[in-house]
């Protein structure tokens, strides 16, 4: 038996060295009642030229079995006075087709997020924090196709909303807060927190901009799995 290269993992797996904090949360959020209609949106002459099918706002998504997308779920309470790192690539806010994309993101506060525009239209991206947070209000305009520019805020808000002076349908939403474990439900409601998540009790918020948000409390161990189901209800 070969047992130097396979040591460590041999060793991991019997529990000898203490696997790494691998709390995992992941769950769905369901929308109760119905929602109203969206708004078809009327683009401008040159937007219009963009988008050929229809397009609408975007306030409540529903998918398969209920699920609800654009919610921001995070750990609300529960990691005070912990310090952490933003990882990995840059996040996007992009303007596409005279829509930004995605509708709801999350990033950390102080990490660089890059805003591009992908259209052969100008945009200026107005982030309208609200002036209680702390965070500043910016205007940014956006003439050139392909151009980006970062962007960051240095204080916790959910969500920091976005929109264009220029195209008065496009709007944008950014969940900022103080560490990374956070996500945004995909089209069937479902989100995963990131998997190295210090044991704990946490209060997790589920956000939604239209249905306000609902909270509960998890305990998790150092290598829990957790799944966690919240509710909202149209209004
Ligand atoms: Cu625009």
């Amino acid at each position: 038996m070969k047992m130097n290269g396979n040591w460590a993992a041999m060793a991991a797996v019997i529990g000898i060295i203490p696997a790494a904090s691998a709390a995992e949360i992941t769950g769905k959020v369901t929308l109760k009642g119905t929602p109203p209609p969206e708004t078809p949106i009327t683009f401008d002459a040159s937007c219009g030229k963009l988008n050929s099918a229809p397009v609408t706002t975007r306030r409540y998504q529903v998918g398969e079995g209920a699920g609800l997308a654009n919610v921001f779920v995070y750990v609300k309470t529960g990691l005070e006075g912990k310090k952490f790192e933003a990882k990995g690539e840059a996040p996007l806010l992009d303007q596409v087709n005279c829509v930004y994309e995605p509708y709801v993101m999350g990033v950390m506060t102080n990490q660089v997020f890059n805003v591009r525009n992908s259209d052969p239209v100008m945009h200026n991206v107005h982030a309208t924090p609200k002036p209680s947070t702390g965070n500043k209000e910016s205007n940014l305009g956006q003439p050139t196709k392909g151009q980006v520019n970062p962007r960051s805020f240095p204080f916790p808000e959910v969500m920091v909303r976005f929109k264009c002076d220029v195209h008065p349908w496009m709007f944008a939403y950014v969940g900022v807060v103080e560490h990374p474990y956070f996500a945004v439900t995909d089209k069937n409601g479902n989100f995963k927190l990131p998997a190295d998540l210090p044991a704990g009790t946490y209060t997790i918020e589920a956000f939604h901009l239209r249905g306000g948000a609902v909270t509960q409390q998890v305990t998790v161990g150092a290598t829990d799995k957790k799944s966690l189901s919240f509710t909202v209800e149209a209004k």
